[in-house]
């Protein structure tokens, strides 16, 4: 089975026993807490999480598997260009790891000489899929929350099959965090109100992608060029200095999203957004999800280039959450191009919350910019 899953393209692979979780408690306070935010789906369904058997009755053993997605260094990306979290930059894993999944699943079966029972699950599913991976000895859970290999770091994604099979158990893998404290330092929306916690509300992962409406304003300027997902807590991971690079040729980057220019997105159309995100992840926040994120990213460039692009979206996007955040962006570069923009806007949008924006955005220009553009 091991050899089989290292040939279907996982890095990892582990076997942990279908008990009950004991994080389904952790768990469960972390939800009620609030950090789940807008992720409504995570409070459900929470007997199933905790327990694998309640996904696969009499289920003995859980396969956990990995699969790299480390980058090649992607180099300084330019002040107008965005950044991707690096499993986002090829295609979508979930539909690639569930086909490799079945691949495996079936080998299993086959194995097993009759007919049992079991099911495959890519994230998507009511599983802790971190605490699975870590009785299978995957990794550990780290201080930024995620599973790391002593090996291989933590750029990997997990998978697993839940089954009747009675397999042999791998041993856990146990914490090597240490005393360090690099990503609970290095998270610039300070995201982690104690290690190993993390409010998703304030992480740029759950920002970017997640949340559907506006982003908070004290986020925004925290946010820098990211546009889809972060790195940044594994970025400083000293566990990833030596992380493999990814294998799997689906999830190599593609060409367009290595450092994407930000006023290109900023202006693309339906059909040129499903063009560049065909079968890619940052489909799912939408383009007007997408492109909210790109204004923001725009507005923390802090270059004067991106106020026609930023004027352009204020003026015609057909989306409010878009031109809302266009209008943010341009109170925070500021300038005598921004306030005009603004100014010119503020007379014929008619959308509430844009309207609120633009409010706001000539509030946080100069005055001099103000009287400039003949604001009051
Ligand atoms: C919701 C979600 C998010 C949310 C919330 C993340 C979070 N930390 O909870 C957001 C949108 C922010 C997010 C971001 C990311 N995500 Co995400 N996400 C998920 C998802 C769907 C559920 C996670 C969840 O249940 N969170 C709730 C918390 C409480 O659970 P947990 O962190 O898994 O903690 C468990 C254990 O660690 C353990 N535990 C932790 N502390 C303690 C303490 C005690 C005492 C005990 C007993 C147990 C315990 O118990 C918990 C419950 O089992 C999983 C897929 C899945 N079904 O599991 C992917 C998943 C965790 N995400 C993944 C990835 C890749 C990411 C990003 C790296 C993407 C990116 N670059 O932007 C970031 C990483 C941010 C970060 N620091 O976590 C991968 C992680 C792979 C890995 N090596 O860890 C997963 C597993 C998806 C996959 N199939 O590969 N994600
Ligand atoms: S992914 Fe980024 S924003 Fe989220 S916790 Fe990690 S460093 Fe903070
Ligand atoms: S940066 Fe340090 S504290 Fe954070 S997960 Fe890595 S080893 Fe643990």
């Amino acid at each position: 089975m091991r050899t089989r899953a290292r040939e279907l393209g996982f890095d990892l692979v582990g076997i942990a026993p279908a008990d009950p979780l004991e994080g389904a408690e952790f768990y469960a306070r972390w939800v009620a807490l609030g950090f789940a935010g807008e992720m409504t789906y995570l409070q459900r369904n929470q007997d199933k999480r905790a327990d694998p058997a309640r996904l696969v009755p009499g289920a003995r053993s859980v396969i956990c598997v990995g699969m790299h997605y480390h980058q090649e260094a992607l180099g300084d990306p330019s002040p107008l260009a965005g950044r991707m979290a690096q499993y986002a930059l090829g295609d979508d894993y979930h539909d690639l790891l569930k086909d490799r999944l079945r691949q495996l699943w079936a080998s299993v079966r086959e194995e097993a000489g009759e007919d049992p029972a079991g099911r495959y699950f890519v994230d998507t599913a009511p599983v802790l899929e971190r605490e699975l991976a870590n009785r299978a000895g995957l990794g550990w859970w780290g201080k930024n929350t995620c599973l790391i290999n002593q090996w291989q770091g933590s750029y990997f994604l997990l998978g697993e099959i839940v089954t009747e099979v009675d397999l042999e158990w791998d041993h856990p893998a146990v914490d090597h965090c240490g005393t360090c404290t690099r990503c609970l330092d290095a998270c610039p929306t300070d995201a982690f109100p104690e290690p190993y916690v993390l409010d998703a509300r304030r992480c740029i992962s759950y920002l970017t992608i997640e949340l559907k409406g506006s982003i908070p304003e004290p986020l925004r300027p925290l946010m820098g060029n990211w546009i889809f997902g972060c790195d940044i807590c594994q970025e400083v991971c000293p566990w990833n200095k030596k992380a493999p690079p990814v294998r799997e040729p689906a999830l190599e980057t593609r060409s367009g999203l290595q450092h994407p220019p930000l006023t290109e997105l900023l202006a693309m159309d339906r059909d040129a957004f499903n063009e560049l995100f065909r079968r890619n992840p940052a489909k799912r926040p939408k383009r007007r999800g997408l492109q909210r994120n790109v204004a923001v990213a725009l507005g923390n460039s802090g270059s004067e280039a991106a106020v026609p692009a930023l004027t352009d979206a204020l003026r015609h996007h057909d989306e409010p959450l878009v031109r809302a955040h266009a209008a943010w962006a341009l109170g925070r570069l500021g300038g005598e191009a921004a306030a005009t923009a603004l100014e010119e806007a503020r007379r014929v949008e008619r959308d509430e919350q844009v309207v609120g924006e633009i409010a706001a955005a000539v509030e946080a220009l100069d005055h001099s910019d103000r009287e400039a553009a003949g604001g009051r």
